[in-house]
């Protein structure tokens, strides 16, 4: 049996994979960062009893020395990140300590216990920034220039990946994932926001709906498909970094439309614009180029951008009786 240590289980992207290691048979580790409410802080992997959950913390060396050590896992997944773009900008240290310190401590104690893991790291289209490529894509060549805290972390833990791959010889792979959303997605991430909101205006337990910018666009993916690619990343021959993207892109108005026409509600007289949810420096476009994953590896996605905003709105509906 395969032994897979996960750190960020019990984030979106998480609890997804443990599911899906769990249907191929592995072995599930996860590292739970301690918190104050204990009975809410493993909501998304309560159902996944067969999970080992271990106490542990990024910025804690000793605590991830100590887990390597007992587990000495087959396969790590660094999916931990305090992954939040506009919160970035407001705990810029922290941010930086998580994603970047972070993920140097997770292989400084795989590199001295157990160099022969196979390591998955979670990077960001955010590490893009603002450059494109003249046809309109990012791709694994694509310049890298972040515009946020978040992204210039991100970028950091991408490099010390490689420069670990290179320097010693371990089986180190990036995945480079667009945005990917589902039921699970934190309710500050735009989508998951409007869907909620929406949905509990519909209900007419709320009115308004404030947001910041609706001209930036993404390529917004479903989770479920994006955890089968960190998988299929790590079983390749070889160590190596790919996109994963849908390859499309709309704005957030456009999604706003799609759900509020879907709910028969007119956005003017719901959505109201707060500078305070705008970014110092925005990134506007994202558009993926999945070539190289697709080409490789075989992977491709099951949902489109309307069946996953479907499954979220079906979600909430739920939630809410209606
Ligand atoms: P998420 O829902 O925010 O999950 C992040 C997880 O990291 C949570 O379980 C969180 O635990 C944990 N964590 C935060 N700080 C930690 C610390 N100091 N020590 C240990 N664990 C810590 O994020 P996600 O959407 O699943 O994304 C998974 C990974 O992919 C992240 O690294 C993210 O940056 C990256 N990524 C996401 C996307 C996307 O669109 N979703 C795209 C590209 C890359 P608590 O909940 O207890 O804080
Ligand atoms: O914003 C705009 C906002 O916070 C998307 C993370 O998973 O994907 C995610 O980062 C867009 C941005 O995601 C609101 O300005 C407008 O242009 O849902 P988001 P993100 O910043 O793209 C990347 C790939 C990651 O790696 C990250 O971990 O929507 N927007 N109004 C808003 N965004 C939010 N959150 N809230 C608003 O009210």
């Amino acid at each position: 049996m395969k032994k897979a240590l996960i750190t960020g289980i019990n984030g979106q992207d998480g609890s997804y994979l443990a599911e899906f290691l769990l249907s191929q048979g592995y072995d599930v580790y996860g590292i739970v960062k301690r918190n104050s409410v204990a009975e809410n802080q493993t909501d998304r992997i309560n159902h996944l009893v067969e999970v080992h959950k271990e106490y542990g913390d990024m910025t804690d060396l000793a605590s991830l020395m100590r887990m390597v050590q007992d587990i000495k896992p087959d396969e790590v997944y660094n999916l931990a990140a305090q992954s939040h773009v506009r919160i970035s900008f407001d705990q810029p240290i922290y941010t930086t300590n998580v994603v970047g310190i972070g993920t140097l401590n997770l292989l400084e104690a795989i590199k001295t216990i157990k160099p022969d893991a196979k390591f998955y790291q979670a990077s960001s289209s955010e590490m893009f920034g603002n450059s494109v490529d003249l046809d309109g894509y990012q791709r694994e060549t694509t310049p890298m220039n972040p515009v946020s805290p978040y992204g210039c972390s991100k970028l950091f833990a991408y490099n010390i990946c490689r420069n670990y791959r290179n320097s010693y010889g371990m089986f180190i792979s990036n995945g480079i994932l667009f945005n990917h959303e589902s039921p699970r997605r934190g309710t500050n991430f735009v989508t998951n926001k409007v869907i909620k909101a929406a949905v509990r205006i519909k209900a007419g337990l709320e009115t308004k709906l404030a947001l910041g910018n609706l001209d930036s666009s993404r390529d917004w993916g479903h989770a479920k498909d994006y955890v089968q690619a960190m998988w299929m990343i790590l079983q390749h021959d070889c160590p190596d970094d790919f996109v994963c993207a849908t390859g499309l892109t709309h704005t957030v108005k456009e999604l706003v439309d799609y759900v509020f026409d879907k709910l028969d509600l007119r956005p003017e007289n719901h959505i109201v614009i707060d500078p305070r949810y705008n970014r110092p420096e925005e990134l506007s476009r994202l558009k993926g180029d999945p070539t190289k994953i697709k080409t490789t590896l075989g992977w491709k996605p099951t949902y489109t951008f309307e069946t996953m905003l479907d499954e979220m709105m079906d979600h909430w509906k739920r939630e809410y009786n209606i």
